[in-house]
């Protein structure tokens, strides 16, 4: 698939895993959140021959081709499933449509009995594709390259069942949460059933590390940060961990500031991933014992050249010295020019010679007075 430079081949067979396992690898493995998708010629392509989203989703060889179009490209080292989060209110029985230019659209669940209709049994059948896609692609892959599956988390899956489209503050999710904390708490309860068996189903199928996509975590105050975040997201590791205890789980509750706290020492959670206004330095006192993710902001990509040159190196030297998995903050944006994205690979995946610690001390603090 991929002819990779032969530094690529120096170190651990999965950069990737290793990274997630706790394990300082030799280089940086690298991966990006949306490296699938509409800022590649070759995706608008197949999405020009086949419109419907949804069928792009469910035709297990688009998938595979899709997937593995900017591996091919740029060499990553994880391989992200194409999908979507919103493929699991659809097997649920969930009306959703994702429209060009307008993003999803579902039919808002307001009362007990939309919430009813909703069933968990259809949901492997449903999906049968997608978990023959991983399939075929455990089986494409070079042995370099990890297969990353996900899944949305409840909060961000409940949000825009009841908001029933994107939304900047996703007022009317937020208000059933509040009136109607019991309703809230049984779809709470269906999501959490229907991500772990949909993350496990990708396990099983081939997937080698899993991701828990929580992007509206942001949006929740302390108490429902609590509540409709953290609960629910370990609940579904927990249940991933329990039946798969070898395939590492990263959570993504982007936007929650210090409320990453919550996941640093939890046994389920292996990685965590960062958005771009998480302070490194901090990161790095605070989430100890946790593989960090993250966190280049996807529009320093559009500026390019030297600002993606600084940021990169910026992150790499912050993290120096950790198990770390270089990403974006958030999916890379449909404007992005490919080119930005092979330098980004190409910086992170080349060899950096051993970092002088002298240059990794907060800034004021004196060469030896730290434990
Ligand atoms: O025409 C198109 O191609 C539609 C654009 C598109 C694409 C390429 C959508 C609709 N989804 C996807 C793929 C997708 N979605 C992937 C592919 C794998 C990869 O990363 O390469 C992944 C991981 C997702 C996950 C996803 N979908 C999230 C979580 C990550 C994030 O960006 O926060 C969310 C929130 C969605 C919902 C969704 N689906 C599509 C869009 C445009 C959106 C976002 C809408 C919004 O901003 O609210």
């Amino acid at each position: 698939l991929h002819k990779s430079p032969d530094h690529r081949n120096l170190v651990l067979p999965k950069p990737l895993l290793a990274a997630l396992r706790g394990e300082l690898t030799p280089r940086v493995p690298i991966w990006l959140m949306r490296q699938a998708g509409r800022y590649l010629p070759e995706y608008r392509e197949i999405r020009a021959r086949t419109p419907r989203f949804f069928e792009r989703c469910y035709t297990p060889e688009l998938v595979v081709e899709i997937t593995l179009q900017p591996v091919r490209r740029f060499g990553m080292d994880g391989a992200i499933l194409f999908s979507d989060i919103l493929v699991v209110v659809d097997a649920l029985g969930g009306e959703v449509e994702i429209l060009e230019g307008r993003g999803p659209v579902v039919e808002p669940l307001a009362d007990a009995r939309a919430l009813e209709r909703l069933s968990a049994e259809r949901l492997r059948p449903h999906l049968e594709p997608v978990y023959e896609a991983v399939r075929l692609l455990a089986r494409a892959l070079p042995e370099r390259i990890t297969l990353i599956g996900f899944a949305g988390a409840p909060w961000t899956l409940a949000a825009y069942m009841v908001e029933g489209e994107t939304s900047r503050d996703f007022h009317r999710a937020r208000r059933l949460a509040r009136a109607e904390p019991d309703l809230f708490a049984r779809l709470i309860g269906l999501l959490i059933d229907a991500t772990s068996d949909h993350l496990m189903a990708q396990i099983e199928a081939g997937a080698e590390a899993v991701q828990i996509f929580d992007s509206w975590a942001g949006l929740l105050p302390e108490t429902e940060f609590e509540r409709w975040c953290v609960r629910p997201v370990l609940a579904v590791a927990e249940r991933v961990k329990a039946r798969h205890p070898a395939v590492p789980v990263i959570v993504f509750p982007r936007g929650v500031g210090a409320g990453y706290r919550r996941f640093r020492d939890e046994p389920a959670v292996d990685g965590l991933s960062l958005d771009a206004t998480v302070p490194l330095l901090w990161a790095r006192e605070e989430l100890a014992g946790v593989c960090l993710q993250g966190n280049l902001d996807p529009i320093a990509l559009l500026a390019g050249g030297a600002v993606v040159e600084r940021e990169t190196d910026r992150i790499l030297d912050a993290l120096a010295g950790r198990p770390f998995v270089f990403n974006l903050g958030h999916g890379v944006l449909p404007e992005t020019d490919p080119a930005e994205v092979q330098a980004l690979v190409e910086r992170v995946q080349r060899l950096r010679p051993p970092i002088d610690p002298a240059r990794h001390r907060p800034a004021g603090e004196a060469p030896d007075d730290r434990p």
